[in-house]
């Protein structure tokens, strides 16, 4: 049941809002860009209910800048935000995984400008077998001494100012943070609105449940086969299992169960598969605030790497505190 306030529900503007009033720094154009990411994914929500009904399913016939198959409905979600943003002008730079190179909205004339970093359609591969798929996204700001876009965006987790994402599941689920806890809304299809359900959400400290695509199993580094041998032995971790494929629904499941997903280096991604800075990143965001852990590439905190390019990827070891110290005994 959404979560009343002076037996009001609360919709995410209004949450927006009363969190702006306890940072300073965080002015009331903030809100307004978050309108945009809302108003995107109620449109993306839109089409994932009607996949099937309207022609949405497979693929469009061109490949992305990761080397995928892009699907229809990746368009679609990737136009919507990138309209949305467009009209917000305090959004400085915007730059999306389908796309090879960010690009400047605005330029920046004030220090109340924005960069909004997004994987539109994440999991897009499930779309057409009605698999939970997702949005993720990111905001920085948008450094005003530095010129250029690319090096503008290549800023470490640390630095960013909200992040979060929305899950089209069987609800649509908005999951965010800036910094001051996490925060769960639920769109009500009736009403057309986020109302919140679920506030400052704490990941359980740990869970018998792991996450991977284990098929893979026999092309993970020999370090990786270990733990998850010990994982599932009845006289070591004795976990189960759950894996859907598509990051954000997987993530969520751990942000309100506990446990712990891993997306290790294989023959084909030695580097990792998933994006530092549209997928890894928002998640250690929510993740840490949550109370749980990220950590990617040589076993560092995720929100400490240093990009070196905006496609950047990296090994992905993310949940429960516990569970990934746990896990670290044999990765570390
Ligand atoms: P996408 O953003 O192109 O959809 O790819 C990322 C997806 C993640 O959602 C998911 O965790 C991962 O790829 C699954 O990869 P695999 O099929 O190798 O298990
Ligand atoms: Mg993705």
């Amino acid at each position: 049941m959404p979560i009343k306030r002076d037996g009001e529900f609360v919709t995410f503007g209004q949450h927006i809002q009363q969190q702006q009033q306890n940072f300073p720094q965080a002015k009331g154009q903030f809100s307004w860009l978050m309108s945009g990411i809302t108003l995107a994914t109620k449109m993306i929500a839109a089409y994932v209910r009607r996949a099937g009904l309207i022609d949405v399913w497979g693929d469009e016939g061109s490949v992305n800048v990761q080397g995928e198959a892009v699907k229809k409905l990746d368009i679609i979600a990737n136009d919507a935000l990138k309209r949305t943003l467009g009209y917000r002008g305090n959004v400085g730079i915007i730059a999306s995984e389908e796309d090879n190179e960010p690009r400047v909205l605005q330029d920046v004339d004030s220090d109340d400008s924005y960069i909004v970093m997004f994987d539109p359609l994440d999991g897009s591969s499930n779309i057409d077998v009605n698999v939970s798929v997702g949005t993720i996204f990111t905001i920085f700001r948008n450094p005003p001494e530095i010129e250029g876009a690319e090096k503008s965006v290549l800023q470490p987790g640390i630095n960013q100012v909200a992040a979060g994402y929305v899950l089209y599941g069987s609800s649509t689920v908005l999951v965010y943070t800036c910094g001051n806890g996490v925060h769960q809304f639920t769109l009500d299809p009736q009403f057309g609105a986020y109302l919140l359900t679920r506030e400052d959400m704490k990941m359980p400290e740990h869970a018998g449940v792991y996450s991977v695509n284990e098929a893979y199993l026999h092309r993970f580094p020999p370090s990786y086969q270990r733990y998850l041998e010990w994982s599932k032995d009845p006289e070591g971790g004795g976990f189960s299992s759950r894996y859907v494929g598509s990051l954000v629904a997987d993530f969520h499941r751990i942000l309100v169960k506990g446990g712990i997903f891993l997306y290790p280096p294989t023959a084909a991604h030695s580097g990792g598969k998933l994006r530092l800075m549209y997928e890894c990143n928002p998640l250690a965001f929510v993740a840490e605030q949550a109370g749980g852990v990220a950590l990617g590439a040589g076993g560092k905190r995720v929100m400490e790497l240093e990009p070196q390019g905006i496609h950047d990827r990296t090994p992905l070891v993310i949940g429960s505190r516990k569970n990934v110290d746990e896990a670290m005994r044999f990765l570390g």
